[in-house]
């Protein structure tokens, strides 16, 4: 039964925290027939970041993301020739001088959710923090990623791209804790449905792509890019599969991602007002206590962006990554044959004695550049490693810095009384049931 009957299946990643606080920075567990290494402890994820030795691997959530991505950016085996091709061609796309060009975008998506806050505050209302965040992220990639409004302020059902999206994620990581019998006697509806829901997220996104090559129009957005460059290893272009897998791709790594981040940044805010207080401070010294937020004022927001990493340290959205030898190693004392995986267990190790001995106090001045400077690198991860590592870094870090800094300088933010975090687990963590109340100032 191995420990089968200690398996927390809505929560197996802070389950695994728990055992990593017992049985130290390298364990294995044993769940009926599967077995998982799990990894959290400093000296050991440095080791299994060498990518001489090591490589990314393709977990089991990430496998089952293929139904939807298939061989795009994230979801690609090592050896797919469409993973270096999408990776050369989209790198300019998001690059930090890119984002100068999504800047605009990111404002009007930004200022729809100060609206829509706005009202909620002159009401008295609590707001739902998760589901304005996920409204704001989608509206972002959609407007940056291939000029579609989604409009997700503007209406009260998703639209139905979003809601196929979000049913086929939820089928997805619902499928892998249920018992596949039960699944094949009882499940055709919900298979059924799935179907659905995956043809008509294809059939728009190959609809949109359709129309922009009709048009001819050039939107400076990542679709221009994937239908316009030329891989310069291959001479190639992204053939439209490949093109609708990357745009699938950027909805699933990039959404709830995002939207989780920003989520816990307001929890902590909420809980902190002396950290609100020195960021209001910065805000107002860097932009003027109203007026436009600018392209290059973003990147001086030091301290919103300290409140950033210091959310990543204690909830990293994407809760870990998976890692494979290249061959015959050994990791803690132990030999791993070729083909061996291990799972990097993050908000773990975001929490290792290296960051000093209070990890669970969220203090953004743990990013100032002298603590920085005292502290090994490999202690903080949350996007990821080597060449595998997070594409959309700096667009999630600009759009969260500007959000952020659009609310902070707005509202004061107030916790429900009596709510404790609940950290929900899908395939990212996520902020379940976050309500705040808002004060406009
Ligand atoms: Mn993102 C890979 C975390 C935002 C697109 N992302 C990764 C990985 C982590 C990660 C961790 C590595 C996974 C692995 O090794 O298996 N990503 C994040 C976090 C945020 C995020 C914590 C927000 C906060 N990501 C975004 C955004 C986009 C994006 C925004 C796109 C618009 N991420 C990707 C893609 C990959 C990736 C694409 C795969 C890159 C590759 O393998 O080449």
């Amino acid at each position: 039964m191995g420990d089968l009957l200690s398996i927390d299946v809505a929560k197996p990643v802070q389950r695994e925290m728990q055992m990593a606080q017992e049985l130290g920075g390298i364990f294995e567990r044993k769940i009926l027939q599967h077995r998982l290494i799990v990894v959290s402890g400093a000296d050991l994820v440095r080791e299994v970041n060498d990518e001489e030795k090591w490589a990314k691997f393709l977990g089991k959530p990430l496998r089952k993301l293929r139904v939807i991505a298939g061989d795009g950016l994230f979801t690609a085996f090592n050896s797919e020739p469409n993973w270096s091709k999408a990776h050369n061609i989209l790198g300019p796309g998001f690059s930090q001088a890119a984002m100068r060009g999504y800047h605009d975008s990111m404002l009007t998506v930004v200022d729809r959710l100060v609206d829509s806050w706005d009202s909620a505050a002159a009401g008295g209302e609590y707001v739902d923090v998760s589901t304005s965040m996920t409204s704001l992220t989608f509206d972002v990639i959609g407007r940056c990623g291939f000029s579609y409004d989604f409009d997700s302020f503007g209406r009260t059902e998703p639209d139905p791209f979003i809601a196929a999206m979000s049913r086929a994620l939820e089928y997805i990581n619902r499928s892998s804790n249920d018992i596949p019998i039960l699944r094949a006697l009882f499940g055709r509806a919900a298979r059924e449905q799935h179907e659905r829901d995956i043809a008509l997220m294809q059939q728009t996104v190959d609809r949109i792509v359709e129309e922009r090559m009709r048009s001819g129009e050039q939107h400076g957005d990542l679709l221009d890019l994937m239908m316009h460059t030329v891989d310069p290893d291959t001479g190639e272009q992204l053939d439209r599969e490949s093109i609708r897998n990357q745009v699938l791709t950027f909805l699933v790594a990039g959404n709830e991602t995002t939207a989780a981040t920003l989520g816990f940044a307001i929890h902590f805010l909420s809980r902190h007002p002396e950290v609100v207080a020195e960021a209001r401070a910065e805000i107002t010294e860097v932009v003027g206590a109203d007026g436009r937020i600018g392209y290059e004022q973003v990147a001086k927001l030091r301290y919103v962006r300290r409140v950033v990493d210091e959310t990543l340290r204690l909830w990293p959205a994407a809760p870990g990554y998976f890692r494979k030898v290249r061959g015959e190693t050994t990791l803690g004392g132990r030999t791993l044959p070729k083909g061996s995986w291990v799972f990097v267990l993050l908000p773990q190790l975001h929490r290792d004695p290296l960051w000093g001995d209070d990890p669970e106090r969220f203090d953004p001045d743990r990013f100032a550049p002298e603590a920085v400077r005292k502290r090994p690198a490999h202690i903080f991860k949350p996007w990821g490693t080597g060449i595998r590592a997070c594409i959309g870094r700096q667009f999630a870090l600009h759009e969260a810095v500007l959000t952020l800094a659009s609310l902070i300088r707005r509202y004061d933010f107030a916790p429900e009384p009596g709510y404790e975090l609940d950290v929900h687990e899908a395939i990212t963590l996520k902020p379940r049931r976050l309500k705040v109340k808002l004060s406009t100032l």
